[in-house]
């Protein structure tokens, strides 16, 4: 494939160290395109570092080069900080010190931090994103390890090709990254089929809290601190469940509010399932993402907070509701 892609020729130039690095809490996505970038300028020649805040968490163990994964922050000055898969350098949750700062992302609306930016926000993952830098650089150095990587990002951000990000473009880089020997159903069997006992316990007790609003048009569900101290999990467990309430029928954002340690501090994600923009709820409290995926912090009492988000997302729901009938 070729393509001009300024960061390819900075890249290739680049004779010092480099550090990718990715978000916290991080996603299939964020750890994906990280790993999978790692991978290909060490083969590539080049001096390369990745890393993050958090924990690899339990289902992404089976991605190659885990134990190489450091962690941030790093008390060094790299030459060049690769931000992979997400649209701030603070997401990444600590400092970065470095000479240069380059954003490899699809979120949108980010932080402009350098002309080599690549940043497609019409792109379904940012594995996408970085196969096409791959691809564009050097296609015979992306390997199986790589391509397990990247596939890994473009199923868990398209929801296995459930979502609205999916289109014919997504299914030709599926097909590519198969043919460099990611093994779709190996992969999703990792991701999808490894579920701990405790996790579903605490999907059990998450379950337990399902709230519905504004004519069952909203779904929230919320993870107390003590759901995790009972069954001995962490909040990276919660992963996905936001999804259950997303399913049902006539839901239109569903919400889940996740207890952070100090116990007034709210992380919230947002997901959508039609024509609410969730990116915009989120950004009025701070936060970001995409139309149909976003999250933001909120501080505050439980109920207040719960409040404020049901009367925001009510507010966006009414919005939508009167532009479809204007039209
Ligand atoms: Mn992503």
């Amino acid at each position: 494939m070729e393509r001009f892609i300024p960061i390819v020729e900075r890249l290739k130039r680049e004779e010092k160290d480099i550090l990718v690095f990715t978000h916290e809490n991080p996603d299939g996505d964020g750890i994906g395109s990280m790993i999978a970038l790692y991978l290909f300028l060490k083969k590539a020649g080049k001096n390369v570092t990745m890393a993050m805040k958090d924990n690899v968490p339990y289902v992404y163990n089976f991605l190659p080069n885990i134990d190489d994964i450091k962690k941030l922050p790093i008390n060094h000055k790299f030459s060049v900080a690769i931000l992979v898969d997400a649209a701030h350098r603070k997401r990444c949750g600590t400092d970065i010190y470095s000479d240069e700062l380059i954003r490899i992302d699809h979120h949108v609306g980010g932080e402009f931090e350098s002309i080599y930016d690549y940043v497609d926000d019409y792109s379904p993952s940012t594995t996408a994103v970085v196969t096409e830098i791959l691809r564009s650089w050097d296609e015979s150095l992306i390997d199986k390890d790589i391509a397990t990587c990247l596939y890994t990002g473009l199923i868990t951000d398209t929801g296995s090709f459930r979502y609205n990000n999916t289109t014919s473009k997504t299914f030709e880089i599926a097909k590519f990254l198969t043919e460099k020997g990611a093994d779709p159903s190996y992969i999703s069997k990792m991701i999808f089929e490894r579920n701990k006992v405790n996790v579903l316990k605490l999907l059990q007790k998450t379950l337990s809290t399902l709230e519905l609003y504004n004519n069952n048009q909203i779904a929230v569900l919320t993870v107390f601190r003590e759901f995790l101290i009972e069954t001995n999990t962490s909040e990276e467990d919660t992963e996905g469940f936001v999804n259950f309430a997303k399913s049902i029928e006539g839901v239109k954002v569903a919400v889940i509010m996740i207890q952070r340690e100090d116990l007034k501090t709210w992380r919230v994600s947002l997901r959508g399932k039609g024509d609410v923009d969730v990116q915009e709820i989120a950004k009025s409290f701070g936060g970001g993402g995409h139309k149909d995926a976003a999250g933001c912090r909120i501080v505050g009492d439980y109920q207040e907070v719960k409040e404020k988000l049901v009367d925001r997302i009510t507010k966006s729901l009414n919005k939508v509701e009167r532009e479809s009938l204007t039209v």
